[in-house]
């Protein structure tokens, strides 16, 4: 058996009700926690929301709400959001939940014993919408609305110099590990790109972190100092520990928390930093293990500009969900967007993708064999003599299935995995068109039937193969087709007795219904 895996992704701010960017991210790790489930791997999957901090606390005033009922209404979208988007996490995980204060003292607790922290006064620069500290040298000249000189982070967002006594946590040390770590684990932050920057910003020195605020009181209380709340990233970063039972290290965490372990952080680029220099300097302090891999995913932009309240382009998942199909919103985002790298969406992006792979390829391809089988066979299935056509087209379902998408999914090139996919739907099309059954049954029918039988056959490996990023579609294929509810894995491709085993239980296919209907192209842009 090979070793449990635990996926999560960043926990979202609920300042704001959640938007497209936070979709993608929840749609891409439980692609890939279906995907290894399918594959036979004890799987753990967490999401959640980060409810703390300054942001929250200026938010929640501004509206005249505590910061408490902020989070409790926003958190409830963003599990909606996920539950209506066929998200299958095993824990969502508040921060605001008790469990979780008493996992950021405990890692506070370890990380003051090994002597790392340290109190003294902060004066810097801080962005309240990034949450993040930074240096002088970061900071980029801008030109505020009223024509005055303006500092911005490097992510655009205005900063303001703080001066409070801090709590301080020595990462200065950790230089020359974290160092070690991306030289001789280069898997453990990817792409590439973000880990040269990361490299570099190392490379730059690094200087002792402020971890607490005396501001504020929104947040969780530092141990032994009542009036300090812990900075909001010490607390959000441990949420992945919270959610497997830390400081308890029986039960979920030993099992998924572990030297050896597979642990899967996947976030957004503007958090790489937090991600892949402050957690695990935290976890090495606390002598936890580190994460096996840290994936910064790109940004997702709307027609190709960046998505933001003021432009008024920030689009509601749901909405796009509701219009054209929870799968076909899923599909369109790993098909559509190289992993790594930005990508752009509009409402005709998704039709036009989802129209052309699963109406007409795919849901086409399904649809018409199934009806042939129903009309021209009274929907019974019948074993069959292969010729070299049938075969040919076996075996390119069988890599597409079994080889090719699986390797690039394990490699988090969904994108390049779905295009394997499209190629094996594209080879059965044109097989349907070579073979023209519809010709053959008076002529030949027991060669329409064996075409039939052949395409039944890589259907049904084609909906096993695509289940992860389409899986109401993929299973309401897989029901009309008789095919075992329980035997819908990866293994299961390697196993053609289901098929006889149908034949001689008289399965009886129905009218078949199709899974993809064709969308409309709006008329107005979305
Ligand atoms: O950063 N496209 O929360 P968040 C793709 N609470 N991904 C996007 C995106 C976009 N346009 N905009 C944001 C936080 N994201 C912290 C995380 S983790 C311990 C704490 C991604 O609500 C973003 O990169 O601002 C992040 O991975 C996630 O959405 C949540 O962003």
């Amino acid at each position: 058996m090979s070793q449990p895996l635990y996926i999560t992704t960043a926990i979202s701010y609920p300042n704001g009700p959640p938007h497209i960017g936070h979709a993608y991210e929840a749609i891409a790790c439980d692609v890939l926690a279906r995907f290894h489930r399918m594959q036979g791997r004890d799987v753990r999957f967490q999401t959640g929301t980060d409810e703390h901090g300054l942001k929250m606390a200026q938010t929640a005033e501004k509206k005249g709400v505590s910061p408490q009922a902020l989070a409790d209404e926003m958190s409830s979208k963003f599990k909606v959001m996920c539950d209506e988007l066929n998200i299958s996490y095993d824990n969502f995980q508040r921060t605001t939940d008790p469990a979780h204060h008493r996992a950021s003292q405990a890692i506070w607790q370890a990380m003051a014993a090994k002597g790392d922290l340290y109190s003294d006064t902060y004066e810097g620069w801080y962005s309240v919408r990034d949450e993040a500290y930074y240096d002088e040298s970061e900071l980029i000249d801008a030109e505020g609305e009223d024509g005055k000189k303006i500092r911005l982070s490097p992510q655009g967002t205005p900063v303001e110099w703080t001066v409070e006594e801090s709590w301080f946590f020595r990462l200065s040390n950790y230089g020359d590990a974290l160092l070690k770590l991306f030289r001789e684990n280069p898997e453990f932050l990817e792409p590439e790109s973000r880990r040269n920057e990361m490299v570099k910003f190392v490379e730059g020195g690094l200087r002792d972190l402020s971890i607490s605020r005396t501001s504020f009181d929104w947040g969780v209380k530092v141990p032994g100092s009542d009036n300090h709340v812990m900075y909001v990233w010490v607390d959000a970063l441990t949420n992945y520990l919270t959610g497997l039972g830390y400081p308890d290290m029986d039960g979920n965490f030993g099992k998924y928390w572990r030297e050896d372990g597979d642990m899967l952080h996947i976030i957004g680029k503007d958090i790489v930093r937090f991600h892949s220099i402050y957690w695990p300097a935290f976890l090495m302090s606390a002598n936890l293990p580190l994460p096996s891999k840290v994936f910064g995913h790109g940004f997702l932009l709307n027609r190709g500009e960046k998505m933001s309240k003021s432009v008024g382009n920030v689009v509601d998942p749901l909405a796009l969900a509701n219009a054209f199909g929870v799968d076909q919103l899923r599909y369109f985002l790993m098909a559509d967007v190289v992993f790594g790298k930005d990508g752009s969406y509009s409402a005709e992006a998704i039709v036009t993708k989802a129209n052309a792979d699963l109406a007409n390829s795919f849901g086409n391809l399904a649809q018409r064999t199934l009806s042939m089988i129903f009309k021209n066979m009274d929907g019974a299935l019948t074993s069959f003599e292969s010729n070299v056509d049938d075969t040919r087209l076996r075996q390119i379902v069988a890599d597409a299935c079994k080889i090719e998408l699986p390797r690039e999914f394990t490699a988090l090139n969904f994108s390049a995995g779905i295009d394997a996919w499209m190629r094996a739907v594209f080879a059965c099309n044109q097989y349907v068109d070579d073979q023209a059954p519809w010709a053959l049954k008076k002529s030949d029918p027991d060669r329409m039937k064996a075409v039939l039988m052949t395409l039944f056959m890589a259907i049904r490996d084609l909906s096993i193969a695509i289940r992860p990023v389409v899986p109401a579609a993929a299973d309401a294929i897989l029901d009309q087709m008789g095919v075992d509810a329980e035997v819908r894995g990866y293994a299961a491709l390697d196993d053609e007795s289901w098929f006889s085993d149908l034949v001689s239980s008289n399965f009886q296919l129905n009218q078949p219904k199709g899974a993809f209907p064709r969308l409309e192209m709006p008329t107005s842009g979305e």
